[in-house]
């Protein structure tokens, strides 16, 4: 029986029919493998009280509507979604999905326009927003999962133990493709490992895409030649339409670009899931990028409606991201808390993690299969896992760490997410280096290096002058914008 704390249970007899249906405090057990499980945190609006509100939004996310309707069914109703627990004093409300409601073989934008869609503009509730999510692993079955994993970008550039170093080309936009690789060809030379495109860059007039597809070409042959070392570019393909989407990739893969060379790097938030799932099903030997602008709409804590950081990572796994930015936890110049970026973070790369609410696993292994999780755990097990369809498993989804990075902040970032194992990306943080983004990249590697040998920066920086530079420069007191 799961207790209504606080007076929610007292609401019970406030319910008219409609609403009773969409309500069971009595769900025998919400993980028997029938529900997706949510919860939310729920202020009722238009004079409702805190159970009426949540069975209304139980209504809509699921089968109803504001009125009982005469054409229900015995079925239908089964599908309803049931507010199964509430707390009314910490404005908590569980509700559970019969998961069959989703769209069959996986597809994570039925699923979000159920719950935070028609929902989150409702007159019902003066807030509403999706803390976190748990999936029941046959649920899990049904979705691809990511493929190309941060494992295979490792085995790749053959970088292990140490976060993959990157940077997006700055400034944002207006450089000519020729430019553009420019500066991927001094970052990639400077030590860094990975260039990704800004989220906006796209086919502009001054920088025809087959050109800085050509050019970044020829400037990581050039680079790889020079340092002998691989190196990744995530070429951001997002477009008006699949088709164009499509086109951008199939440029890039007759390229020439060895494959491991390059990633397609998705505005997952505004060209939409569809999108994000169409490259995954297409392309499950490339590393797919999910870059978030525009979550803040939905995410930032302060903001009643939406859903959090972990909500949306978790969902970029399901649907194949090979990773996603989940944010530098406050650290660099976006919002953030450890609470949200680095629980997030935990929860796309880990077997097995507890999230704001539910605790998810996201591999299929028996309970008494202790030396299977162990391997897992090491994650060894995903080629065995996935082979053997029978722990039909979840790959690792990888974060993606940015925005207001620099050298001087790569050990703090570290010393709150507690491993290396994430992609950074630091634009201004390497090319607003005084000596230039070579210079910056390098600064970057021996903030790494540092943090690998336990050397303190300032120590090491007697001794590497491009980080000497990167602590005077980045390190001065400047009035951050608010
Ligand atoms: C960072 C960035 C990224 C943000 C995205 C930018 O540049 O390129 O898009 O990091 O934020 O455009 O701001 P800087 P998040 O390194 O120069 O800040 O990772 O939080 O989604
Ligand atoms: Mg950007």
């Amino acid at each position: 029986m799961h207790l209504a704390t606080g007076d929610a249970r007292q609401f019970l007899k406030t319910l008219n029919d409609k609403q009773k249906a969409y309500v069971d405090f009595g769900l025998k057990n919400p993980r028997n493998g029938e529900y997706m499980l949510t919860a939310f945190r729920l202020v009722p609006g238009r004079g409702l009280n805190f159970l009426q509100a949540a069975a209304e939004i139980a209504a809509e996310s699921s089968t109803g509507t504001n009125f009982k309707v005469q054409t229900e069914t015995a079925f239908s109703r089964e599908m309803n979604a049931l507010v199964y627990q509430a707390d009314s004093k910490r404005n908590l409300v569980w509700i559970a999905y019969p998961w069959r409601l989703f769209d069959r073989r996986g597809n994570v934008q039925n699923i979000l326009t159920y719950l935070v869609g028609n929902v989150l503009g409702m007159k019902e509730v003066d807030g509403l927003k999706l803390l976190d999510v748990w999936f029941p692993p046959a649920m899990l079955e049904q979705y691809d999962g990511p493929s190309y994993t941060l494992d295979d970008m490792r085995k790749y550039l053959k970088v292990y133990n140490r976060p993959i170093l990157g940077t997006i080309v700055k400034p944002k936009m207006g450089l000519t493709s020729a430019e553009y690789a420019e500066v991927c060809y001094d970052f990639w030379v400077g030590g860094g490992d990975f260039v990704k495109n800004d989220e906006p860059q796209a086919d502009q007039d001054f920088c025809p895409y087959y050109k800085m597809v050509k050019h970044v070409k020829q400037a990581m042959d050039k680079a790889i030649k020079k340092t002998g070392k691989k190196k990744v570019h995530s070429f951001n393909v997002s477009a008006a339409d699949c088709d164009t989407m499509i086109t951008r990739c199939e440029m890039i893969r007759n390229a020439g670009f060895e494959p491991g060379s390059y990633a397609f790097l998705i505005d997952g938030i505004m060209a939409g899931w569809t999108a994000v799932q169409t490259l995954r099903r297409r392309y499950p030997d490339v590393f797919i990028h999910f870059h978030r602008a525009g979550h803040g709409a939905f995410t930032r804590p302060e903001n009643p409606f939406g859903f959090s950081v972990l909500v949306l990572s978790k969902f970029a796994r399901l649907a194949g991201a090979s990773g996603i930015h989940t944010g530098t936890a406050g650290v660099g110049k976006m919002k953030g808390t450890p609470e949200e970026d680095v629980v997030a973070a935990h929860n796309i790369l880990h077997f097995k993690d507890k999230g704001h609410l539910f605790e998810q696993e996201w591999n299929l292994i028996p309970e008494n299969d202790k030396n299977a999780i162990e391997l897992v755990h090491l994650d060894l097990a995903h080629h065995v896992i996935l082979e053997d369809d029978s722990w039909r498993g979840m790959k690792k989804c990888c974060p993606i760490v940015s925005g207001g990075l620099n050298p001087l902040l790569l050990k703090p970032f570290i010393d709150m997410m507690g491993n290396t194992d994430f992609i950074t990306t630091m634009g201004a943080g390497c090319h607003a280096h005084p000596e230039g983004t070579k210079a910056g990249a390098t600064a970057l590697v021996q903030a790494c290096d540092a943090q690998q040998k336990r050397i303190p920066l300032e120590k090491y920086a007697k001794t590497h002058k491009e980080l000497a530079t990167a602590i005077k420069f980045f390190g001065k007191k400047k009035r951050r914008p608010e």
